[in-house]
């Protein structure tokens, strides 16, 4: 008799055994999360996807929420528009800092030459791993309690990027890249560091074209064999003629300052708008944030109907969580 049939009994192997306690262990697991996913979710006050925000009688809501008038004025453009500017949220001295932060790291990185060109450097993601300046814009307290109150559940950083020039990029939408689950629980925290001129690129992005619907299961239906990526192109290509033909005007956040925040939207269509002038910079950190505890993945998951079971690795800075990406690195500009 071999050891395998020694350990067999009643007909079943060690492996499967641990096979089926891990199946099991598993199985909890998910419904655990599940539990408490909706849970968070009657707490964040809506049942289905998207912000409360997004409540057909949000206006009404938000009246019931709150009556800080802060909260109120930034909610509402927020359900309007899909964006609000929050004018010298920070400080200047805290913007100096960081592009001071941002010179030294460039220096020291060994990464930094590859990703130069002149005097600019591509995306840099997640600065507020290395450097305590960028974490104190992601950790600005102004900021929290903003989103705090629009997710209705405490925020938690999914990621940045830090920018020392304009990023003249396509039309976006920030929700294919940020795909939570439940979906829609997103948003983009854009701060000056310092004042924006007209020529160095300043954001473009549709007010309301937040609340345009654009099926991404029907899109990936419709292109069973294409990559994410054009997913993503076909799914902006939509985005992009919905909002010429529901007659939305473009604006530009031509008027940002120095410490001025820029709030939005996950369906906020945004991007960059040409450099008119390169020897400018457009130095600003975008922050990315979620509810606390929300799974959140990236393109291949928006396009596909299957929830990913993988869990988002975590650390926690200053009593708040954030996503752990290990550290800061320079990425090409898309
Ligand atoms: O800074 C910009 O031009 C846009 C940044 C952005 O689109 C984003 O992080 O989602």
């Amino acid at each position: 008799m071999g050891p395998e049939d020694a350990r067999r009994h009643e007909g079943i192997t060690v492996s499967e055994v641990v096979r089926g306690v891990t199946r099991k262990a598993l199985q909890v697991l998910r419904r655990a999360r599940r539990g408490a996913l909706r849970r968070a979710r009657s707490l964040m006050g809506t049942d289905g996807d998207g912000l409360w925000l997004d409540l057909e009688d949000a206006p009404r809501e938000l009246e019931r929420r709150t009556d800080d008038a802060f909260l109120r004025e930034h909610g509402g453009n927020l359900i309007r528009d899909g964006v609000t500017r929050v004018p010298g949220a920070v400080s200047p001295e805290l913007c100096d800092a960081v592009i001071a932060a941002f010179r030294r790291y460039c220096e020291a990185s060994a990464q930094a030459a590859s990703f130069r060109d002149g005097h600019d450097y591509s995306r840099l993601c997640n600065f507020h791993l290395a450097s305590p300046e960028a974490l104190d814009v992601g950790l600005h307290p102004q900021a929290l309690r903003l989103l705090d109150f629009l997710f209705g559940w405490r925020a938690s950083i999914c990621s940045s990027l830090t920018f020392n020039k304009g990023t003249q990029q396509e039309l976006r939408r920030d929700s294919p890249f940020f795909h939570t689950q439940p979906e829609g629980l997103f948003l983009g925290v854009w701060t000056a560091l310092e004042d924006v001129s007209p020529e160095a690129g300043p954001l473009p992005y549709y007010p309301g074209g937040h609340r345009l619907r654009v099926d991404r299961l029907e899109i990936a239906r419709r292109h069973p064999d294409a990559s994410s990526k054009e997913l993503f192109d076909a799914y902006i290509a939509e985005v992009r003629q919905r909002c010429e033909r529901s007659g939305l005007a473009e604006a530009r956040a031509t008027t940002m300052r120095k410490g001025d925040m820029l709030l939005w939207h996950p369906q906020l269509p945004h991007g960059g708008s040409p450099i008119v002038d390169p020897r400018l910079t457009r130095y600003s950190i975008v922050f990315h944030y979620m509810p606390e505890g929300v799974p959140i993945h990236g393109l291949d998951a928006f396009f596909s109907a299957s929830v990913p079971s993988a869990a988002n690795p975590l650390r926690t800075e200053r009593g708040r969580t954030m996503l752990e990406h290990g550290q800061a690195r320079f990425d090409q500009d898309s």
